[in-house]
């Protein structure tokens, strides 16, 4: 048999489970998952290898109608990674009743690559309520193949493989056959910290805040981790600092605890909160911090 390789795109709404599908595909926690929208922020490539096959899929942060520069970035990296698919998973679920983004719906609906379109949390609806869905999707994408599945239980998702394998091409692959992703350790690392701010701080902080790994240090028994917590004004650096340092101590202490488990190792993880005024409006500092 051929080797076979190519890339695997996911798009959607944001909060319909992009993360969640990645994460389940690739049998690993790359991807951060929180009940919020916009959390992911960049295309993050998750590698799943085997003796014939290497799938790159590409998680991408959810279709927005740009409010600021962040998001006009985050688009940018939900088309290039529509640009670069030889499959395109076109992600749903059974609460969205129409896509927001006219734009890009049309861009799926011209789209030459085999597309999916996957109505995710089947999990939380009954049968009338899917066969609704998926009479209105196949309306709206006619070129794709449609099915229900939920990411977080798992159901469909032998499905989700059967038409990966079945349609991607014949290729050498693009990256080392023992690659889980692309990025480095202290990329996931950030991503962790950033998880626990969303999780536990409110209205806009999580959007407001981004996360530089300044030292990463391994040792033979225990990683030592200094990690920078930065947001746009001293109000919110106030907020994540918490009470007594309350709230800074438990985001400490959660992302610890995960990372142990990441990377198998004891950890000694030191965070401090810095302001860099509105960081998420200017070209020059997202560009710093990668975006
Ligand atoms: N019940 C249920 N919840 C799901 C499913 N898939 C994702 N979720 C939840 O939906 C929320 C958003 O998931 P996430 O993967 O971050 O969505 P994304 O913004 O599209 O990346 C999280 O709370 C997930 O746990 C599913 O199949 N069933
Ligand atoms: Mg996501």
């Amino acid at each position: 048999m051929e080797h076979k390789s190519g890339f695997v795109s996911i798009v959607g709404s944001p909060n319909v489970g992009k993360s969640t599908l990645m994460n389940r595909l690739v049998g690993e926690k790359l991807s951060i998952v929180t009940s919020k929208a916009q959390t992911t922020r960049h295309r993050i490539l998750g590698i799943v290898n085997d003796k014939n096959h290497q799938i790159v899929f590409s998680d991408t942060p959810g279709v927005v109608n740009s409010a600021y520069q962040l998001h006009d970035n985050m688009m940018d990296f939900v088309n290039s990674s529509i640009s670069d698919a030889d499959i395109l998973i076109f992600l749903t679920d059974t609460f969205e009743s129409e896509m927001n983004h006219k734009a890009t719906l049309e861009k799926i609906q011209q789209l030459k690559i085999p597309v999916l379109c996957l109505i995710n949390k089947m999990d939380l609806s009954d049968q009338d309520k899917v066969a609704e869905k998926l009479a209105y999707w196949k309306g709206r994408v006619p070129n794709a193949t449609i099915f229900p599945i939920s990411a977080l239980h798992g159901f469909g998702i032998d499905g989700v493989w059967e038409e990966i394998k079945r349609n991607i091409p014949e290729s050498p692959p693009y990256f080392d056959k023992d690659a889980m992703t692309d990025r480095p350790m202290r990329f996931f690392i950030s991503e962790i910290i950033r998880e626990k701010v969303f999780i536990h701080c409110k209205k806009e902080i999580p959007y407001a805040t981004q996360v530089e790994i300044e030292e990463y240090i391994e040792e033979e028994n225990i990683t030592r981790i200094r990690a920078l917590i930065i947001v746009e004004r001293n109000s919110q650096k106030g907020i994540i600092i918490g009470k007594g340092g309350d709230m800074l101590k438990r985001i400490g202490y959660e992302s610890r605890k995960e990372m142990e488990r990441f990377i198998d190792k004891k950890v000694f993880l030191e965070t401090f909160v810095k302001v860099d005024k509105d960081w998420r409006t200017s070209p020059q500092k997202l560009k710093k911090y990668g975006y």
